[in-house]
Formats: C-alpha cells, sequence, structure tokens
C-alpha cells in the first residue's frame, strides 16, 4: 500500500506551496496528514483537490505515519522531529536544528540522493533556501571540473522571511506606491515607511538590506554561515574556501545569488555552458545579447534552478562568474523537501 505523509507546519508559506506541489506532482501517497500548532488546528484545507482537517502537533498525530515533513521553527523541530522519529516515522526536516548534526544527512536529490539511505536518528535535513538556489549549479560543476572555492552574494526574497516577510513588503510598498518626493531627499523611504519594519532591521520597499538571519561572530550572519557550512557539507568538501554576502531585496519570491566559483582547472564559459545545459534540474538561460538572463520575476513558481551571466573571469582563467535565479519557496523550501520524501517513498514502496 501507499506510504501515508504528515505535513507538519502546513499552514505557513512554505507550507502553502507544499499543499500545491502535493496536489500537482506525481501523487505517490495514501493519506496525507495536514498537522499544524493548536492556534491552526482544526482549519481545512486543500490538498490534491480535497478538504483535509488540521490535526494539532502531538505525538499521537504520528501514529501510522510513515514520512512527515517538518516546516516549523527550529526550535519546534528541535522538539517534534525526535519524538516523531522514535514512532518509526522518517523526517525531513526542513529547519536548521539538525542540518549539521553528522548523523542527519543534508540531501539535494540532484546533487546527493544517495545520503538519503544513511539517516540513523531517522531524520533528513533540507537545506536553506539560499544554499539550495547555489548548490545545484555548482555540484553540477564541481563534479566535472573540481570546485575550490566559493564567493557568493545573495539577493533574497523577503518571502525567505516567511508570510510576515510577504506582508511587510506589501504594507511598505503600498506606502511608497506613487510617493515620488519620499521626504525632503528623494527616496528617502524611512520616513515613509516608518517604524513598522516586520522582519527585517531597515525598510526593504525600494531599498536593499545587508543582513539575514542573526548575528554570530565576527559581523557574520547566520545566513552567511549556513551557505558556507551547509554548501560544505552537501557537497563534501569539508575544507571548500567558502565567503558569502547575504542582503535582502525588495522581491516578493525568488532568491538571486552572484557566484564567483573557482576550480582545480582552467575553465571556459563554452565548457560551463556544456555542463549546465544537461544538468538536471537547471535551466540554462545565457544570452545577454537578445536579453536573456534570469530575473525573479521570471523564475518564481518554477521548479528549477536558473543560470546565466555565465563568464570566466578576466583575470583568473579557474573561475567563473554566474548568476543563479531559484523560487526560494519551491526548490528553496517545499520542493526539495518533497523531492526527499518521494525517495523515500520509493524505497517505503520497493521494500
Ligand atoms: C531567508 N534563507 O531567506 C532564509 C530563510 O535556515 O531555513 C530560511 C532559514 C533557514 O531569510
Amino acid at each position: 500500500s501507499r506510504p501515508t505523509l504528515a505535513v507538519v507546519g502546513a499552514t505557513g508559506a512554505v507550507g502553502t506551496v507544499m499543499r500545491d506541489i502535493l496536489s500537482t506532482r506525481q501523487d505517490v501517497w495514501g493519506e496525507i496528514r495536514l498537522v499544524a500548532s493548536a492556534r491552526s488546528a482544526g482549519r481545512r484545507l486543500t490538498v490534491r483537490g480535497e478538504e483535509v482537517e488540521v490535526q494539532e502537533l502531538t505525538a499521537d498525530v504520528f501514529d501510522g505515519v510513515d514520512v512527515a515533513m517538518f516546516d516549523v521553527p527550529d526550535e519546534v523541530s528541535a522538539e517534534w522531529a525526535p519524538v516523531a522519529a522514535e514512532r518509526g516515522v522518517v523526517v525531513v526536516d526542513n529547519s536548521g536544528a539538525f542540518r549539521m548534526d553528522p548523523d542527519v544527512p543534508l540531501v539535494v536529490p540532484e546533487v546527493n540522493a544517495r545520503m538519503a539511505r544513511q539517516r540513523p536518528r531517522g531524520i533528513i535535513a533540507n537545506p536553506n533556501c539560499t544554499t539550495l538556489t547555489m548548490v545545484v549549479v555548482l555540484g553540477a560543476l564541481h563534479a566535472e571540473l573540481g570546485l575550490t572555492a566559493l564567493h557568493a552574494a545573495s539577493y533574497q526574497a523577503a518571502s525567505g522571511a516567511g508570510q510576515a516577510g510577504i506582508d511587510t513588503l506589501h504594507d511598505q510598498v503600498n506606502k511608497v506606491a506613487g510617493n515620488r518626493e519620499l521626504g525632503t531627499h528623494p527616496g528617502d523611504v524611512r520616513r515613509v515607511v516608518g517604524s513598522e519594519l516586520g522582519p527585517f532591521p531597515a525598510p526593504l520597499a525600494l531599498n536593499v538590506v545587508p543582513w539575514a538571519g542573526s548575528l554570530k561572530n565576527d559581523g557574520w550572519s547566520s545566513e552567511e554561515l549556513k551557505i558556507r557550512n551547509e554548501a560544505r557539507k552537501i557537497l563534501d568538501l569539508p575544507d571548500l574556501k567558502v565567503s558569502a554576502t547575504c542582503v535582502r531585496v525588495p522581491v516578493v519570491t525568488t532568491h538571486s545569488v552572484v557566484m564567483q566559483a573557482t576550480f582545480e582547472r582552467e575553465v571556459s564559459t563554452e565548457r560551463a555552458w556544456e555542463i549546465l545545459r544537461d544538468a538536471p534540474g537547471v535551466v540554462l538561460y545565457d544570452d545577454p545579447g537578445r536579453g536573456e538572463f534570469p530575473t525573479p520575476a521570471d523564475v518564481v513558481g518554477t521548479d528549477p534552478t536558473w543560470v546565466g551571466r555565465i563568464r570566466r573571469a578576466l583575470d583568473d582563467p579557474q573561475s567563473l562568474e554566474l548568476f543563479v535565479c531559484g523560487d526560494n519557496l519551491r526548490k528553496g523550501a517545499a520542493l526539495n523537501t518533497a523531492q526527499i520524501a518521494e525517495l523515500l517513498a520509493a524505497e517505503l514502496t520497493a521494500a
């Protein structure tokens, strides 16, 4: 019989995209159970065209469940993923709680699907959305060329900060819309936006904010360290040189990243095109003469990572410059989680 799936955190920004993905991908599931906090329990939500009542997150909700996808805050995953795992459920967790645990694989099916089979804690982690925006392209290039260093600058969408991020950006855009003066100086959005900054440390409408996550040692943000640690683990390159700067931009959904990737040997733009044209999960869209390069407006709502603006560095024949875009709620979160869960469903059905 088909495995039973629980979706924990079914009502958030990622949970909503998850229900859409489960309704449109090939259906490998028997029962799908929707689970959320007590506040949302009892709501009726649609998945696969059917209304399902949301159940409260309790230990008993996992009875009879084979696979559970978690999209909840770190502390909720830290508490509840082991509860589910103890009941024999395989958990695919999208929080940061377990990603760097050596007994928890961090899986991106296009790059390291085989790691999903080694899960001593019964938990598989899903990477951060900014890591996911980069790593499918990096994985394909690394397999052929040997990656030695990565410099990255992100242009992250508001929805990376969840529904509160989306709402804050829309509210601020409403405030600045049509207001060409914007205070004494043209573009002085802070005066118009006021103090309602939501989850961001500065106004986001008509602005860019070089910050995501929390402050860690020596001025690094948690998001920048996640990129480094997670890329190293997924690519199985524990000593990879990585430095990143994470920036929030006034885009609703789809993260973009500028990457400078350095390899063991000389590279060419043509070789990179050749590799990326055939890479699973990647769309090569790179013809600036015809205005062809990815932008969030084109990429939002799609599954692959899009890559363009590929150039060999003028001063280093071993380095490439690239621009990638990926829908942070799809491949960056719900889709990758669903892909991992599908690997498990195939394993369970074959057993
Ligand atoms: C953001 N990438 O855009 C973050 C959100 O570790 O899963 C996801 C945080 C995480 O704000």
